[in-house]
């Protein structure tokens, strides 16, 4: 039996060949919380309940497949200081950057951290996002990790999955030291983290300033080792050649990629992974090098977008502008940015199967759009364009 009917709607199923995989005049059914029928709205099934939409659109609920969405304090005045000329890599090696954002992280209780970062989530939901990918790493201690992924866990409102980032900087601790971080990394915080279900996944920031080649490659070895998938920032900043080092981990994702060679993308092509763009954190640090689209969009390999909401690269909390700046930046197409934040980034995050576009069999994550045509969810800056949304077939 179908509990409910929404009726009267443009559906973008984001699945199959015609564009945004739309269906005009369309219906969808929802039983036990999940999609159970979709269709053009004349041969729609009889249930308990049925809305009427009113002609607005509906798309898959927006994931958020890359976000630092808890942390403590914030970065305003460094941001001061770069728009005076200082660059993030200079501030990064003074100790301020992220080292300042894990010294507020960890001084800050289990309600503080859930208090801000479920204000900024609430952000995130009023533009339609449905499921947020939510990375430790500014606590780089194992109590200040597992503090960060326990509020995560403690968030409403969409479905959150926690990725552990302990590889995300050195702590000043063991400045002198890095090896035996990464030793604590390996040896401790992974088997840990694994054994409590703290995280679905490890990640870490391959870069000069964060983490090397031979560093990354123990932190996976160490993730594979407990049976977590790993992803990675990788060419951000340069090209370490991270990209191809997670394929061979067959990573879910990379991350960033403004640098990304062609060797990494042949690696990506052949491991499925897919390719998450960031335009927000390239917009805020005046980046100038641009990912290589159209070798990714050449090669075939899934394109996501996300907003990295972070304090010190990309404090965003719009899905809707991410896919602004995927299109304006990146030149991607609208209907690209939106499979970014839907269809691939639930790729992204191995949850495909779960949700991410609107299918029998899915959960019911679904939004509900005051727009005339889906290319104007990328079009309208810090517009308020969504109407409701249904998380597992609840109306929220
Ligand atoms: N790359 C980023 O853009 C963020 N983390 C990372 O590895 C920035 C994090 C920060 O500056 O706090
Ligand atoms: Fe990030």
């Amino acid at each position: 039996m179908i509990d409910l009917v929404l009726s009267n709607c443009h559906v973008a199923t984001m699945v199959g060949a015609v564009p945004y995989g739309a269906i005009r005049d369309a219906a969808i059914g929802i039983a036990g919380g999940k999609i159970a029928w979709v269709g053009p709205r004349a041969d729609a099934p009889n249930a308990m309940v049925t809305s009427d939409l009113g002609g607005a659109w509906v798309t898959p609920g927006l994931i958020d497949c890359h976000t630092h969405l808890v942390f403590g304090d914030n970065r305003a005045p460094e941001w001061e200081a770069r728009l005076n000329g200082a660059t993030y890599e200079e501030i990064a090696k003074k100790g301020g950057g992220i080292t300042s954002t894990v010294k507020a992280t960890r001084a800050a209780s289990d309600d503080d951290l859930i208090k801000s970062a479920q204000s900024r989530l609430d952000a995130m939901t009023a533009h339609g996002t449905t499921t947020v990918e939510v990375k430790s790493g500014y606590g780089l201690d194992l109590d200040s990790e597992k503090k960060m992924l326990r509020a995560a866990a403690d968030l409403n409102g969409a479905r959150i999955v926690r990725t552990f980032l302990g590889a995300h900087a050195v702590p000043p601790e063991f400045a002198n030291d890095r090896e035996m971080y990464v030793d604590l990394i390996c040896d401790t915080m992974i088997p840990v983290i694994a054994r409590e279900k703290l995280a679905d996944a490890v990640d870490a920031f391959c870069e000069t300033i964060g983490f090397t080649h031979a560093e990354t490659m123990r932190v996976f070895e160490a993730a594979k080792k407990h049976g977590l998938p790993v992803k990675l920032h990788a060419e951000q900043l340069s090209d370490m050649d991270g990209a191809s080092l997670a394929c061979r981990y067959n990573a879910l994702s990379v991350d960033h990629l403004e640098h990304l060679s062609d060797e990494g993308i042949a690696a990506m092509k052949a491991s499925g992974t897919v390719a998450v763009l960031l335009p927000c954190a390239y917009y805020f640090l005046r980046d100038t090098k641009l990912p290589p689209v159209e070798k990714l969009r050449a090669a075939n390999i899934p394109m996501a977008v996300a907003t990295d909401c972070n304090p010190g690269t990309s404090p965003c909390t719009s899905p809707l502008l991410a896919m602004n700046m995927a299109c304006t930046l990146f030149r991607l197409t609208p209907e690209e940015s939106l499979r970014g934040m839907t269809a691939n980034a639930a790729r992204a995050l191995g949850i495909a199967g779960q949700t991410g576009t609107i299918e029998v069999g899915k959960s019911a994550d679904l939004a509900v759009w005051n727009i005339g045509d889906p290319s104007e969810l990328a079009y309208w800056m810090g517009a308020d364009l969504l109407l409701t949304r249904y998380l597992a077939g609840e109306e929220q």
